[in-house]
């Protein structure tokens, strides 16, 4: 990966190859940790982050949700990211990795005595499902795992133990020859991918299901409001697998991902077999946002 000089860790600027921790920090033992990912965009104007109080009131709402006491305010935390863009010489764009663990110091489930922790990393990190992905789609498997059910891990958290679904979700599709999975929930409608929100586009409307297994995406809220602002209908309502393989678009939707088209699905070809009209459309004006050309989306933008 690409290293930079420094890594945030509780308050601390401390040089990349020592950011470590103890080998029985609790969250590495029983998965108790909750993180961020946000991306931070070479604007003409500068390094920019895209909706910095977004990501950081999730992370604080993750922390509520898993019962992890943060240790420091909403304020602290993004003046904390902005101090670590600083420090650092971005040449690119960058993805910013906060997380507040739990550290070295009790051992066993029980979890509220054990140490808080906060730590901050950026690195320059390119696009997610491949550039080529991001022009011509990318080819989706519906996962053989079930979305995590909502009756026992909180999919509302960024949560660091919901990602053990997502990757074994993730391996499956990649072992098969397909580049991203698609999981359905327990009801078997559509929830999510392993790391991004879903839409489909049919006659025009676009379809994305409602956030009972997903994660509140800042990615999706975005394109939803780019979507109805150029004045398409948005419909939250569930889908099935086979509206999917019927569709005229899909993509996915996330800070990594950002929007990436999808092509095809389980050997099903989606419309064209290429980035469709709307999907490029939202992808365009998405990329006009977060690298600040759009002015009535400024107020979404850190500089640095
Ligand atoms: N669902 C899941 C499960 C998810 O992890 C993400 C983000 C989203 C939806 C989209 O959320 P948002 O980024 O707010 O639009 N996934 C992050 C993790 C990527 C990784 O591999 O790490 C991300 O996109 O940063």
């Amino acid at each position: 990966m690409n290293k930079a000089d420094t890594i945030w860790m509780n308050g601390e600027l401390v040089p990349w190859d020592e950011a470590k921790v103890h080998i029985l920090t609790h969250t590495l033992h029983y998965g108790n940790g909750v993180f961020e990912g946000t991306r931070a965009y070479k604007t003409e104007k500068g390094l920019a982050i895209f909706r910095l109080h977004d990501h950081t009131k999730r992370l604080l709402n993750s922390a509520k949700i898993t019962m992890i006491k943060p240790t420091y305010s909403l304020e602290e935390l993004e003046a904390a990211q902005i101090e670590l863009l600083r420090a650092n010489d971005f040449k690119g764009n960058v993805y910013i990795r906060p997380i507040i663990y739990l550290g070295y110091g009790v051992m066993g489930v029980y979890h509220v005595k054990a140490p808080v922790e906060t730590a901050i990393a950026a690195w320059e990190w390119g696009s997610y499902l491949g550039d080529e992905g991001l022009e011509k789609g990318i080819r989706v498997k519906i996962s053989s795992f079930t979305r995590n059910s909502i009756k026992s891990t909180m999919g509302k958290a960024k949560a660091v133990a919901n990602y053990l679904n997502s990757q074994m979700a993730k391996f499956e599709a990649i072992e098969a020859g397909y580049e991203e999975a698609l999981l359905l929930d327990e009801e078997g409608f559509v929830a999510e991918g392993s790391g991004e929100c879903f839409f489909i586009v049919r006659d025009g409307v676009i379809i994305t299901p409602p956030h009972d297994n997903s994660l509140e995406s800042i990615t999706q809220a975005t394109v939803i409001e780019l979507a109805e602002k150029l004045g398409y209908t948005v419909e939250f309502r569930r889908i099935t697998r086979d509206e999917v393989y019927i569709c005229d678009e899909a993509f996915f939707t996330g800070t990594a991902a950002e929007v990436t088209p999808v092509r095809e699905v389980d050997a099903r070809t989606i419309g064209e077999g290429k980035r469709g009209p709307v999907t490029e459309q939202l992808q365009r004006e998405y990329f006009d946002v977060v690298y600040g050309r759009n002015r009535d989306f400024e107020h979404y933008l850190t500089y640095i």
